[in-house]
C-alpha cells in the first residue's frame, strides 16, 4: 500500500515476484531493471524532443519501409545499450534493425533474449502525441555462442515476460511475467517508477472501437460488418464510441485502463495488416491476456502463433475479452456480425 512514507518502487516489486520463484537466479529481475534504465532515458528525451534538435525525420528508411525519425534511432541506441553489455541477454532484436543484434563478442551471452520496437508511432513524434516503447523477452533456446535468429523466432507462448512504456500525460511502464499486469508511474522528482495500477483488469465488454476507419474502403465485408457492428450495434452488442490515436500503446493502454477493442485487420493494401508480430502484437497479447483480456489475427489466438520472419506482420484484434470474441467469431466466418 501506498502511504507518504511507503511506496512501492518497481524494484521492489520485482525483488517480492522473484521470491515467489525460489529458483530464480535474479537475472530476469535485473534485465528489467535494465529496461526501466533505458525507459527513463528515452522518457527524458521524448520530454525534451521540442526544446533539442531531436525531432523531424532522418533519411533512412528502416525495414519495414517506415520513415525513422532521429527519437526512433536514439530510442533504439538507448536500448540495445541499456542491454547489451550486461550478461543477461544473448541477443536482441528491434523492429528498427534488419537482423538480430548479438552482444558483443567481449560480453558473455545470457540467457534471455530480447525484442522490442524502441518508440512506437514515430509519427507522432511531431505533433507531441502520446508514443511507446514495447518489449517481449523469451529463454534463450539455442546453445553456445551468441543468440541466434531461432532464439528470436518463438511463439508468445513462450514469452517470459513483455510489456510497454508508455510516454503519454506521465510516463508509465506496464508489463506482465505471466503473474498478472501490473503498472507503474514515473514519478519525475525521485526517478523511479512507483506502483500506480497493480493487478489490471480489463472491463469484459469495452466501451471504446479503435480502428482506422479511413480503410474502410479497403476492408473485406467481413471486416466492415464487425467494425459496423461495433459502432452501430447489432442484437446484445451495444454500440461503442470510437478513440484512435494511431499510436499503438497510447490506444492499448487507454483500452486496457478503460475497456474497448483494437482492430488493425487486414486490409487490400496488406493482408496482414500493419503490425508486426514479434514487436507489437504478441508482447501486447500476453499483457491484455494477463489482465482478463484477449487478442486475436481475426481467427487464431495471436499468442500461439509461430512467427516464420522477424518482421513479420499480423492482423490484430486486441482488447475487452467479450468484444474480441465477437470480432474473432465473426471473422473466423461462425457468425454473420450483422
Ligand atoms: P507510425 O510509427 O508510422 O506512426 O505507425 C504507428 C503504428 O505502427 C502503430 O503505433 C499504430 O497503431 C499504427 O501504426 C497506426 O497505423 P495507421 O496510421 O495506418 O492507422
Amino acid at each position: 500500500m501506498t502511504t507518504p512514507t511507503s511506496v512501492t518502487t518497481i524494484e521492489r516489486f520485482i525483488l517480492e515476484q522473484e521470491r515467489l520463484h525460489p529458483e530464480a537466479t535474479g537475472d530476469l529481475s535485473n534485465l528489467l531493471y535494465d529496461i526501466c534504465l533505458a525507459a527513463k532515458i528515452i522518457s527524458r528525451n521524448v520530454r525534451r524532443a521540442g526544446l533539442t534538435d531531436i525531432l523531424g525525420g532522418s533519411t533512412t528508411v528502416n525495414v519495414s519501409g517506415d520513415l525513422q525519425q532521429k527519437l526512433d534511432l536514439i530510442a533504439n541506441e538507448t536500448v540495445r545499450n541499456s542491454l547489451q553489455f550486461t550478461g543477461r541477454v544473448c541477443v536482441l532484436a528491434s523492429e528498427e534493425d534488419d537482423e538480430p543484434v548479438p552482444v558483443p563478442a567481449n560480453v558473455p551471452p545470457g540467457k534471455y533474449v530480447v525484442l522490442y520496437d524502441p518508440l512506437d508511432g514515430s509519427s507522432n513524434i511531431d505533433v507531441n502525441v502520446s508514443i511507446g516503447t514495447i518489449f517481449a523477452i523469451h529463454r534463450r533456446v539455442t546453445t553456445g555462442g551468441p543468440g541466434k535468429l531461432a532464439d528470436c523466432l518463438q511463439a508468445g507462448t513462450k514469452l517470459v515476460a513483455a510489456g510497454y512504456i508508455l510516454y503519454g500525460s506521465s510516463t508509465m511502464l506496464v508489463y506482465t511475467t505471466g503473474n498478472g499486469t501490473h503498472g507503474f508511474t514515473l514519478d519525475p522528482t525521485i526517478g523511479e517508477f512507483l506502483l500506480s495500477h497493480p493487478h489490471i483488469r480489463i472491463p469484459e465488454v469495452g466501451k471504446y472501437y479503435s480502428v482506422n476507419e479511413s480503410n474502410w474502403n479497403k476492408w473485406s465485408p467481413t471486416t466492415q460488418r464487425v467494425v459496423a457492428a461495433f459502432k452501430n450495434g447489432d442484437g446484445p452488442l451495444k454500440s461503442k464510441n470510437a478513440r484512435y490515436i494511431g499510436s499503438l500503446v497510447a490506444d492499448i493502454h487507454r483500452n486496457l485502463i478503460s475497456g474497448g477493442i483494437f482492430l488493425y485487420p487486414g486490409d487490400t493494401r496488406s493482408a496482414q495488416g500493419k503490425l508486426r508480430l514479434l514487436y507489437e502484437g504478441a508482447p501486447l497479447a500476453f499483457v491484455v491476456e494477463q489482465a482478463g483480456g484477449a487478442a486475436t489475427d481475426g481467427r487464431r489466438r495471436i499468442m500461439d502463433i509461430a512467427p516464420a520472419d522477424l518482421h513479420q506482420r499480423t492482423p490484430l484484434v486486441i482488447g475487452s475479452r467479450s468484444d474480441v470474441e465477437f470480432a474473432t467469431r465473426a471473422m473466423s466466418g461462425e457468425v454473420g456480425a450483422a
